[in-house]
């Protein structure tokens, strides 16, 4: 815990803290969460592989958003960063339909507000990727909503930013996670307004906990997909009978070994760095 910081906030597995009026410190737990449901057993250095992955990536995209990355701290888990006015919505890209966009598109054949061809399976990859607002449910899971109003939401102008911004963002990263053997189906942004009211991406980005992360060697549209990261986590739970409502079973040791080696292998996938050299210095993915 850090030291002389206020606690401002917590999301499932993540707890922000201030530093100052302008700072925060958001520090990532090695807690995971499966079927919405966060376990009692969690996985050692999670938080360090979402935390450096979050910075791999901020560090690549500055030219395409800024971000309110300041530093990474010796331990791995923590982002100092900028404090910002935070928009009232979540802003989703998908490249492939799955999750609520598979769900949207089968009872109407849209997804918020998005028209597509018929016939598509589960799992698809879309022509294009799409923007997908939601907005940020204080209980229970977010809302999708269509673009009109998320344009309520944010104003108009500041909504096209968002949605240019998004797009360019999920591209850039989805490409690049395609050479590597990872399909980057979805992921969700949170932007702020700084100081000068420039937009600035914030929270995490492109993790595998804000995205959906599939092998690309087992993709087969048609059905759900295997989690990059979470499967063996899930697959273990599915064996027990569990009703998915709280508490969520403790995961054996050979559950947590696997779970952990699939983060650690996403991690030097993507940034082509070893994880041991992150440890020693976490601000190498920011190079
Ligand atoms: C902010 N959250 C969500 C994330 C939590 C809560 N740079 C920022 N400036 C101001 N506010 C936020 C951020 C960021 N990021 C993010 N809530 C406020 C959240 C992680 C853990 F407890």
């Amino acid at each position: 815990m850090p030291e002389a910081a206020l606690h401002v906030g917590s999301g499932k597995v993540r707890e922000l803290y201030a530093l100052d009026d302008d700072r925060l410190l958001l520090v990532a737990s090695d807690r995971i969460s499966t079927f919405d449901v966060v376990l009692p057993t969690e996985i050692p250095d999670k938080g360090r592989v979402l935390t450096g992955l979050s910075g791999f990536w901020f560090a690549r995209t500055r030219e395409i958003c800024a971000n309110h990355l300041l530093s990474l701290r010796p331990d791995g888990r923590s982002t100092e960063c900028r404090r910002l006015e935070m928009l009232p919505i979540e802003c989703v890209v998908r490249g492939y339909l799955s999750g609520s966009g598979w769900k949207d598109y089968n009872a109407t054949g849209a997804v918020c507000g998005h028209t597509l061809p018929a016939g598509l399976t589960e799992s698809a990859e879309l022509a294009e990727p799409i923007f997908t607002p939601a907005t940020k449910a204080t209980t229970g899971h977010d809302e999708n909503i269509d673009d009109e109003r998320a344009a309520e939401l944010v104003g108009k102008s500041l909504y096209d930013e968002v949605a240019g911004v998004s797009i360019a963002l999920y591209r850039f990263a989805a490409e690049d996670a395609r050479a590597r053997g990872i399909i980057i189906a979805d992921t969700k942004f949170e932007f702020g307004l700084d100081e000068e009211n420039r937009l600035v991406l914030g929270d995490e980005a492109l993790t595998p906990d804000s995205s959906r992360f599939w092998p690309a060697d087992d993709y087969r549209p048609g059905g759900a997909q295997p989690s990059f990261d979470k499967q063996y986590a899930r697959d273990y739970c599915e064996t027990l009978g569990w009703d998915k409502t709280e508490p969520g079973p403790e995961l054996p040791a050979d559950v947590v070994a696997g779970t952990r080696a699939r983060y650690v292998e996403a991690f030097e996938r993507l940034t082509e760095i070893a994880f041991d050299d992150y440890l020693a210095n976490p601000s190498v993915v920011l190079a």
